[in-house]
C-alpha cells in the first residue's frame, strides 16, 4: 500500500472517494478493535472473563468492509471474530464488555450466547448462533426481503474459509445467484479452521466457487483495508443496481490461537505466527497516514490513551453490571411478551 503511486496522482484513499477523515477514522477503528481484543485476552486469562475468540489479524478487512457499507440502512450477519466491524457500525465498547463480561444489559444475546454471537436490533446486525455458516443463508433471505420490498440495501454477511465447505454456504449462494439478491458474501480467510490449516481445507480458491453460481468472485488482501474497501464499494454498487450478489476472498492470518481455550504451538510453528505478523495492516495503515501526512506519533500515543481511558470505563461498568436472573433463561427461547425489544 502505496500512498502514492507517483508524484502527480492523488493518494489512493482521494482515488476512492474516502475523505481524510474517514481513512483516519477507518485507522483509528482498527486500533480500537486490536486494543479490545488484546484486553479481551488478558481479562480471561486473569480470570475475569471466561472466554474470547480474537479477531486479532483480521480487523482491516472488518473495518474497511464497514465502511464500504451503508453503516446507516444496510444489514449485518458477522461472525464471531468480527469486533472491527460491530465496532464501525456502531457497537460501543461498554456493550462489547458487557457481553464478554456476560452481563444482563448485554444487547447481543443479555448474556446468554457466547461472546462474538452479535445481535443488535438498533445496529440492524441479525443474531447470530453457534453452528457456523447458519447466517449465510439467514442472509441470503434478508436480501430476498430488500428485493422484494424493493429497498436499496444490502445484506452483508461474513464467514471463515473453514465454514466455506459448509451446505448452508453452497446452498446460500446458489439461491443468491439464482434469484439476483442485493448480498455481500466476505470471506474472511485466516488460513485456519481451528487447528486444519488452509491446504488440508481447500484444493481451490474461495472466490473461485462464484463462478458456479452465476456471479463475481474476488480475492483480495485482507491486510490492505484500501482495497478492501474498494472491493466492498463496487459489490454493494453492484448488489443495489439490481446485478446480485458478489463472492469477495480476504486473504489473511489468524494471528491469536483459534480461542483461549486453544494452544496454537500444537499444530502450527511459532515462527510461522512471527512471518505473518510482518503482513499485519495496522502498522500498514499507519505508515500510508504518515505518508500522506494525516497522522503523527503524537496523535497516535494520544489515541492509545483514549483508548486505555474508554477501556478502563467499560470494563468498571461491566464489572459493576448485574448477571442475568435464572429464571430468565428461556426468555426469547419460546414466543412470550416483549420479546424482540
Ligand atoms: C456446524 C459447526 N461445525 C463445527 C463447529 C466447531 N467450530 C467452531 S469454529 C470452527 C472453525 C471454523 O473455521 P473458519 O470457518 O475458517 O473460521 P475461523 O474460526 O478460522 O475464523 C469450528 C469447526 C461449529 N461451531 N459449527
Ligand atoms: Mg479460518
Amino acid at each position: 500500500m502505496n500512498a502514492k503511486n507517483s508524484v502527480q496522482t492523488k493518494p489512493r484513499h482521494e482515488q476512492l472517494g474516502l475523505s481524510e477523515t474517514a481513512v483516519v477514522d477507518m485507522y483509528k477503528y482498527m486500533v480500537l478493535a486490536r486494543k479490545f481484543d488484546e484486553r479481551c485476552l488478558l481479562l480471561q486469562r486473569a480470570g475475569k472473563i471466561n472466554f474470547h475468540v480474537s479477531g486479532i489479524g483480521q480487523e482491516s478487512t472488518q473495518i474497511a468492509a464497514a465502511f464500504a457499507l451503508d453503516r446507516e440502512r444496510d444489514y449485518f450477519l458477522p461472525y464471531y471474530r468480527d469486533y472491527g466491524f460491530v465496532l464501525s457500525v456502531g457497537m460501543t465498547l461498554k456493550e462489547l464488555m458487557l457481553s464478554a463480561f456476560a452481563k444482563a444489559d448485554d444487547p447481543n444475546s443479555g448474556g446468554r450466547q457466547m461472546p462474538g454471537h452479535f445481535g443488535s436490533k438498533r445496529l440492524r446486525i441479525v443474531t447470530g448462533s453457534s453452528p457456523v455458516t447458519t447466517q449465510v443463508p439467514h442472509a441470503v433471505g434478508v436480501a430476498l426481503s430488500a428485493k422484494m420490498q424493493k429497498k436499496d440495501i444490502v445484506s452483508f454477511v461474513t464467514f471463515g474459509e473453514g465454514s466455506s465447505n459448509q451446505g448452508d454456504f453452497h446452498e446460500g449462494l446458489n439461491f443468491a445467484g439464482v434469484q439476483k439478491l442485493p448480498v455481500i458474501f466476505l470471506c474472511e480467510n485466516n488460513q485456519y479452521a481451528i487447528s486444519v490449516p488452509i491446504k488440508k481445507q481447500l484444493g481451490g480458491k474461495v472466490s473461485d466457487r462464484a463462478l458456479g453460481y452465476g456471479f463475481p468472485g474476488i480475492r483480495v488482501d485482507g491486510n490492505d483495508p484500501l482495497e478492501v474497501y474498494r472491493v466492498v464499494k463496487e459489490a454493494r454498487e453492484r448488489a443495489v443496481r439490481g446485478e446480485g450478489p458478489t463472492l469477495i476472498e480476504a486473504m489473511m492470518y489468524r494471528l491469536s490461537p483459534h480461542s483461549t481455550s486453544d494452544n496454537d504451538l500444537a499444530y502450527r510453528t511459532k515462527e510461522e505466527v512471527d512471518e505473518n505478523w510482518k503482513k499485519d495492516g495496522l502498522p500498514r495503515m499507519k505508515t500510508y497516514l504518515m505518508e500522506c501526512g494525516l497522522w503523527s506519533e503524537e496523535q497516535e500515543a494520544a489515541l492509545a490513551e483514549e483508548i486505555k481511558q474508554e477501556l478502563k470505563l467499560a470494563i468498571d461498568e461491566a464489572e459493576r453490571a448485574s448477571f442475568p436472573n435464572p429464571e430468565d433463561t428461556l426468555l426469547h427461547v419460546y414466543a412470550n411478551d416483549g420479546e424482540g425489544q
